[in-house]
């Protein structure tokens, strides 16, 4: 055998060998890091905006799935409760995912202690909890909005919650949501026991945000009213001191007009915001839309609406040209935007004058800012005194 031969047949030998392990090396690394991967879900990296208790917006902008911290960006999937539900909104590219949670045989001598996922007057499914956050979690990168309707569900919930996020496995916001207290055009109480749900959530699940709403009822052809003050301050009461961050769910259709309501209670707290909600028949007008979203910031306000309503807002909403429609009795948090935005950043605008009295012609200069201006009184040689607005300029 001549060295040549036997040479190359040995090299080829461990050629082979060589690349028989390389590849062995690769595939077991391969699964290693597939097995890995599920383990620690896909997603977010950054442990500031992945907890259970994240803000939705930071969560979602550092996902990828929004642009910018703009709550009009979020998209919603309503009652994804049976696994035909969930695996439709899995599917999709909607950003949360908002499902019913109940327990099997509600109020029934078959109910157990199992939370289920259906909504009202189902208490059946054939979807329980457990089951679904499995699914939610491994596939997808979703937010978690659990809706509760009685109080039996939050407990033995609470405590499925903590355990996956002892566990690690839970890397995205968690919002809790119950109507806690008696709102408008309801004449009888239905809500959820409001100090029991609090308590629970800071007993099993501290580490969520949570979504406390009030009942309402609202048929158009009927005298309606809607959230008053005593409302939103019985609210604050509940919610003011807790650590958490809270997302009020208010009904679209009756949240103008009970605007200085809610413009007071975002401005008690910066954990605050408000998630807009739609009845099923609700006539929603975009009108009411760009008016909330005209005095609100745009990290303040979630849109959890139907179509086409949405479309239309969206568009409309989007528009930076658009006139705005601004309500005088606000905070000035809206107008100045970022999220802690800083007082010292806001520029305070003189108003150039021309001439005098009547005639005068006010300059007003193209940038952002607050323009500050004297109202004094006039009194004409005959008849009331009329109101004059004397800029600054004019008295330096
Ligand atoms: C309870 O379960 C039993 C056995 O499955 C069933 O026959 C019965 O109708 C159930 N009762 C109610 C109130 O759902
Ligand atoms: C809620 O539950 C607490 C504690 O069990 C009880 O003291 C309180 O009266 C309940 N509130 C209402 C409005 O039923
Ligand atoms: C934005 O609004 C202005 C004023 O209403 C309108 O003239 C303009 O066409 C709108 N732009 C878009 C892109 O819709
Ligand atoms: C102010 O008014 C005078 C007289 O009408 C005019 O000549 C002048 O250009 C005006 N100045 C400005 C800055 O508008
Ligand atoms: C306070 C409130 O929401 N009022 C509404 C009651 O219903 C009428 C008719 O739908 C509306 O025009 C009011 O705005």
């Amino acid at each position: 055998m001549s060295c040549k031969k036997w040479c190359s047949s040995s090299q080829a030998k461990w050629i082979l060998a060589g690349s028989v392990s390389v590849t062995l090396v690769l595939a077991i690394s391969m699964i290693l890091g597939l097995t890995l991967h599920q383990g620690t879900q896909p997603g977010c990296e950054n442990d500031a905006v992945c907890g259970p208790d994240a803000d939705m917006l930071d969560y979602l902008l550092s996902t990828g799935q929004i642009s910018h911290k703009d709550g009009l960006l979020v998209t919603w999937y309503h009652a994804a409760n049976s696994k035909k539900a969930m695996e439709a909104a899995l599917n999709s590219d909607v950003m949360v995912l908002e499902a019913d949670v109940t327990v099997e045989g509600f109020n029934t001598v078959n109910e157990t202690d199992v939370p289920i996922m259906a909504h009202p007057p189902a208490i059946y499914s054939d979807n329980t909890l457990q089951e679904w956050l499995e699914a939610v979690l491994v596939s997808s990168q979703k937010g978690i909005k659990l809706d509760f309707k009685s109080l039996k569900a939050v407990g033995p919930s609470l405590d499925l919650l903590g355990q996956l996020t002892e566990a690690g496995r839970i890397r995205r916001p968690v919002w809790i949501n119950a109507d806690i207290l008696r709102g408008p055009n309801v004449p009888i109480s239905i809500e959820v026991n409001a100090t029991q749900f609090l308590a629970l959530v800071q007993e099993k699940y501290p580490r969520a945000t949570i979504s406390p709403g009030f009942t309402t009822l609202y048929v158009p052809q009927l005298p309606n009213s809607t959230y008053t003050q005593a409302m939103v301050e019985a609210m604050q009461e509940l919610v003011g001191a807790l650590p958490q961050k809270v997302t009020f769910p208010v009904r679209a259709v009756m949240t103008r007009a009970a605007w200085p309501q809610f413009s007071w209670l975002l401005s008690q707290s910066e954990r605050y915001s408000l998630t807009l909600w739609q009845g099923a028949s609700d006539p929603v007008s975009v009108e009411d839309l760009l008016f909330i979203r005209d005095n609100s910031a745009t990290h303040q306000i979630y849109y959890d609406l139907f179509e086409p309503v949405l479309s239309q807002f969206k568009q409309l909403a989007l528009n930076t040209t658009r006139k705005r429609i601004y309500y005088t009795g606000g905070s000035l948090v809206p107008h100045l935007q970022q999220p802690k935005g800083d007082g010292l950043d806001v520029e305070w605008l003189v108003l150039e004058v021309n001439g005098t009295g009547r005639r005068a012609a006010i300059t007003v200069p193209d940038r952002e800012g607050m323009i500050l201006l004297d109202v004094g009184l006039q009194e004409p040689e005959a008849g009331n005194p009329v109101p004059i607005c004397t800029p600054q300029m004019v008295l330096s």
